[in-house]
């Protein structure tokens, strides 16, 4: 049976803000205090979604997570009215409030490992949402998130949903901006490549010295594990830890792959030799690795730039298009270097730029923005078709944004409880178009 390589985009939150919560990853930091905009943050990401269904690509979407998070809250001690519990948190606690209202879930590319029935066992998909357990607000994401995944791939015939691993830094997992599935066609078996940042209980590892490692090979291990996956095409490497510390927070960061092509940076892994030779070696002929070399585009232009959290995309055509943020357009090492790829006798055939500017400024590229999901036509079928992009989805939900967001917000303006209803309400109507059920907490 024919599969595709379905992309599920985040829908922006209408808290969408910029509280500087993640620690290592240098545009959060930066950003931090300026003043956000929810509705062109998803009017931003709507534009992408639409462009690539346009192109004949299925494209879904997944709804953002209750915020703020009043739910969390009160198991931290504030009570009372919702109105109070912002009100207290505020005065208390402002920057525990932040991480209960950050619209980080839009980077779906963190809300889960899926890996496609052509490589488990009992050939059904597998999903497992991430702990996201390095950082405190999106270590609470990822219940509601194994319950939009559910709602969105319901059918127990085609889709196993697992739970998160147990949420502590010991299996420390970030979801598929770590991991990639190679194939040679979307319906066989693949090999799935799995990159995490330090051993949790190996010390005696390398590991990053100023940035913490996000995901543990132990994490990686246990998906492989539940997924029920075959030790003969699995790989596993670690990120060079010198470039964790250099804010490559995510694989994604530094790499990106699809169908038979790994594009990444020359210093993305450690013993990079060895992980190409292994992949090289599972993947067979007909494999592609295009190694970005140093000399023409360091780790910092990749870093500013989001060069590598690109999608590659298969498009129906034949063609390999590469998805980039704007900010690739304005870094000239990385422009020219772009230019020199497509122009080549590289695989890719062709550059598609968007502005991103409202997700880039969290540090969340095109390549965050997606949950990828490889399908065959009866698990397409069998998916929540109210959740594919279309025509008429797209035209819908930008009326709801319009409708309901914000077109700026500071921190200053996250005790608002106007906020709260107006995020709940949005919220409320979008699980009545995506047919999602009741996912919220607020709903149940
Ligand atoms: O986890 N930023 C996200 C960005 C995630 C990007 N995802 C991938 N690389 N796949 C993070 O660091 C910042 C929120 C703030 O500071 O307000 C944030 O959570």
């Amino acid at each position: 049976m024919k599969a595709i390589e379905a992309n599920f985009d985040g829908l922006v939150g209408p808290t969408h803000n910029y509280a500087g919560l993640s620690f290592g990853n240098v545009a959060s930091q930066k950003n931090q205090a300026n003043q956000a905009n929810p509705k062109k943050a998803a009017l931003q990401g709507l534009t992408k979604m639409k462009a690539l269904a346009d192109m004949g690509l299925v494209q879904g979407v997944l709804a953002p997570q209750e915020r703020p998070d009043i739910h969390t809250l009160r198991k931290l001690g504030f009570s009372g009215s919702d109105a109070n519990v912002l009100l207290e948190a505020a005065k208390q606690a402002p920057r525990i409030l932040a991480t209960c209202c950050s619209a980080s879930s839009m980077w779906t590319a963190n809300a889960a490992t899926i890996s496609p029935s052509a490589d488990t066992a009992d050939q059904k998909i597998h999903f497992t949402p991430a702990n996201l357990s390095n950082k405190f607000h999106r270590s609470i994401e990822h219940q509601v998130t194994g319950r939009i995944l559910k709602a969105t791939f319901s059918d127990e015939r085609h889709f196993a949903h697992h739970d998160a691993l147990p949420s502590v830094d010991h299996f420390g997992d970030e979801g598929a901006a770590n991991h990639t599935r190679f194939s040679h066609n979307y319906a066989e078996r693949g090999v799935e490549f799995f990159v995490y940042g330090k051993h949790a209980f190996d010390s005696s590892q390398p590991a990053p010295k100023k940035y913490p490692a996000r995901h543990t090979i132990e994490a990686s291990q246990a998906v492989a594990r539940l997924h029920q996956l075959d030790a003969e095409h699995v790989v596993y490497a670690q990120q060079n830890p010198d470039i964790i510390d250099a804010g490559v927070f995510h694989n994604d960061v530094i790499a990106v792959g699809n169908a038979n092509i790994l594009f990444c940076h020359q210093q993305a892994f450690l013993n990079q030799q060895q992980v190409k030779a292994q992949l090289r070696q599972k993947m067979g002929d007909n494999f592609h690795i295009i190694e970005a070399p140093s000399s023409q585009v360091s780790v910092e232009d990749a870093v500013t730039s989001y060069l590598f959290n690109s999608q590659l995309l298969s498009l129906p055509s034949g063609k390999t298009v590469l998805v980039i943020p704007q900010e690739c357009e304005n870094n000239p090492a990385v422009w020219q270097y772009l230019q020199a790829l497509v122009q080549g006798d590289s695989p890719i055939d062709e550059t598609l730029v968007f502005d991103l500017k409202q997700s880039m400024a969290n540090g969340g590229g095109p390549a965050c923005l997606r949950l990828r999901i490889v399908m065959n036509e009866a698990e397409q079928r069998a998916a929540n078709q109210a959740t594919f992009i279309n025509e008429q989805l797209y035209t819908r939900l930008n009326t709801w944004v319009e409708t309901h967001y914000r077109d700026r917000l500071s921190e200053a303006d996250l005790a608002d409880p106007q906020l709260l209803s107006e995020s709940r309400n949005a919220l409320d109507q979008l699980t009545q178009i995506l047919q999602l059920g009741s996912v919220y907490p607020f709903q149940r």
